[in-house]
């Protein structure tokens, strides 16, 4: 009676360890404690214990009985919190609404350009601000020194809206709102730095290097006694940081109403190394980064004293400068939506392959 109390225990002990599913304790229990089952078997042998003996085979068969029964329910209950689980966690990892096969996509070069330039800038100590797309005939042209009639503006004629509003032509558009955002601190001793990504729409005739949809960047500095030297020294900081390589940049003047004196930065095209191609119209330089000392009236405009302050400003064009950046030969690509060839702009070097189409 004893061995086989303790063989039962053992056959017990080795399928209990094997039990995966709830239904694996039913047919133990079945088996064990069922009518039929084991332990009724050895209740039945009772019958065959001597009298003296009885009482302590009854108490062995209790216990073990007991055993069972309290390691059935155990088990039952872990298994069960088991199977819960694992059907919530079935439920969160499916989720239908996800699309399946769809690439996550990548960075317009546009967009990776512009980062690139507007970390260069937050390390020299410029913030980076914002501003609409659309905006109004004073604020992309009057404000900037650029009166109704002013033939400046025949160079930037754009689209207009039947509100009187305009889709702005050039990142300088917002150069009033920053001086008056920043007139206070300048006041205070801190000097005004600030860049202004952008895009800009011109009515303009289309070829391999003018978009009517393009981007720019730009820049304006701030403060007592800011000088040419100030400009040429932050204009080359930033050319030698965005391109990382040798090259070769033209300063010459340029007319803007809006700085006084102006300049025209052009960079030797990068796609033809200057022999003239229709990147660069020909002729082996393509304009790249406008710049001068701000006009007196338009930081008055600005409620700046021109009397004390004095500051440049330039204008990049970012578009212009992805094309140089990438070695693309038609500025058209940026703008095609043809995900083959804008999926590919991903690395961050910039040199130029030799016959890369873009
Ligand atoms: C301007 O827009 C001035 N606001 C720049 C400026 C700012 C001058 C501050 C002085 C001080 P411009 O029209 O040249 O200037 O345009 C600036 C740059 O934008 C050009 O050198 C060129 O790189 C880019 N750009 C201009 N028009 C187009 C176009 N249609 N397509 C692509 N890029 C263009």
């Amino acid at each position: 009676m004893i061995e086989k109390t303790e063989n039962i225990r053992k056959s017990f002990k080795e399928r209990i360890e094997q039990a995966r599913m709830p239904a694996d304790l039913e047919q133990m229990r079945i088996d064990f404690l069922g009518k039929k089952g084991q332990i009724a078997d050895l209740m039945n042998e009772l019958r065959n214990v001597p009298n003296e003996k009885k009482k302590e085979a009854g108490q062995r068969i209790n216990e073990i009985k007991q055993a069972i029964e309290a390691e059935i329910q155990k088990k039952t209950a872990e298994l069960i919190k088991a199977e819960e689980l694992r059907q919530v966690q079935m439920a969160e990892a499916y989720d239908e609404s996800m699309p399946i096969g769809i690439n996550a996509g990548s960075y317009h070069p546009i967009t990776l350009v512009q980062r690139e330039v507007e970390e260069i800038f937050r390390t020299m100590g410029f913030a980076v601000e914002d501003y609409y797309e659309i905006t109004d005939d004073y604020n992309c042209f009057e404000a900037l020194n650029i009166p109704k009639h002013h033939p400046a503006r025949d160079m930037q004629d754009t689209y207009y809206l039947s509100t009187g509003q305009l889709l702005k032509t050039q990142t300088s558009a917002a150069q009033n709102m920053i001086l008056k955002k920043y007139k206070k601190d300048l006041e205070a001793g801190m000097p005004l730095r600030a860049i202004f990504p952008g895009r800009c729409f011109r009515n303009e005739k289309i070829d391999a290097c003018h978009e009517n949809t393009f981007f720019q960047m730009e820049g304006m500095m701030v403060d007592k006694d800011i000088s040419i030297s100030n400009l040429i020294y932050f204009m080359k900081t930033m050319l030698s940081e965005v391109f990382q390589q040798d090259i070769t940049v033209r300063l010459r003047p340029g007319f803007f109403p809006f700085v006084e004196p102006g300049f025209e930065l052009d960079i030797q095209c990068l796609i033809c190394g200057g022999d003239g191609c229709p990147s660069c119209k020909n002729s082996g330089w393509l304009e790249l980064c406008p710049c001068g000392m701000i006009h007196p009236n338009v930081l008055s405009e600005g409620g700046i004293d021109p009397e004390k302050y004095t500051g440049f400003a330039f204008g990049l064009g970012m578009t212009r400068l992805a094309m140089m950046k990438y070695g693309v030969k038609d500025i058209r690509v940026f703008n095609g939506c043809n995900l083959k060839s804008l999926s590919q702009f991903t690395d961050k070097s910039f040199t130029v392959p030799e016959d890369k189409e873009a």
